[in-house]
């Protein structure tokens, strides 16, 4: 094992023992959201909290730990974690149709996040979607995502406004 690999395996260990893995992406549902990302399980997520879960998981998907993560390794993560959900479909067409049809799309995902387009994503672009998720869940704009911006998503959703994200 190189330093580097070796310093990104500490910093995993250290990282595990604070959080919890979030198994998905960021949902667009609050409700949702905030029950994944609450690592400390105080029933809100803060900014600080929600970047540790990303680099969590950025550091998770890393699979040689060279800081990128290649697409190899982003659709490799994506595709285990598809087989165990489809698994369950009983049907090998349908079985066969969806996982083209979500590893087409995690392809697609693939392209956002690498906004350089140098063929690998780094933490930092990572981290840059990953605000911008948050964002769109704390209406309210205190770097928390909590029941306050809830509130506002269902008044909102009352007053007949629908958005990306919802309560
Ligand atoms: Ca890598
Ligand atoms: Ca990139
Ligand atoms: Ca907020």
């Amino acid at each position: 094992m190189n330093t580097a690999a070796a310093m990104k395996h500490s910093l995993l260990a250290t990282l595990l023992t604070l959080a919890a893995l979030p198994a998905v992406a960021a949902s667009h549902s609050s409700t949702t959201f905030m029950t994944e990302q609450d690592i400390n399980g105080d029933g809100k997520v803060s900014l600080a909290e929600f970047k540790l879960g990303r680099q969590v998981e950025f550091v998770r998907i890393d699979f040689n730990a060279d800081g990128q993560l290649s697409e190899a390794e982003y659709l490799g993560e994506f595709e285990g974690r598809l087989m165990a959900r489809i698994s369950k479909t009983a049907d090998p067409e349908k079985r066969k149709e969806e996982l083209q049809r979500q590893m087409r799309q995690a392809k697609v995902r693939f392209g956002v996040l690498d906004a350089d387009k140098n063929g690998s994503i780094s933490l930092e672009e990572f981290q840059a979607t990953g605000l911008r998720m948050f964002k769109l869940h704390d209406r309210n704009e205190d770097s928390t995502v909590d029941e306050a911006d809830v509130k506002i998503a269902e008044d909102e959703r009352k007053a007949g406004k629908t958005g990306f994200v919802s309560p």
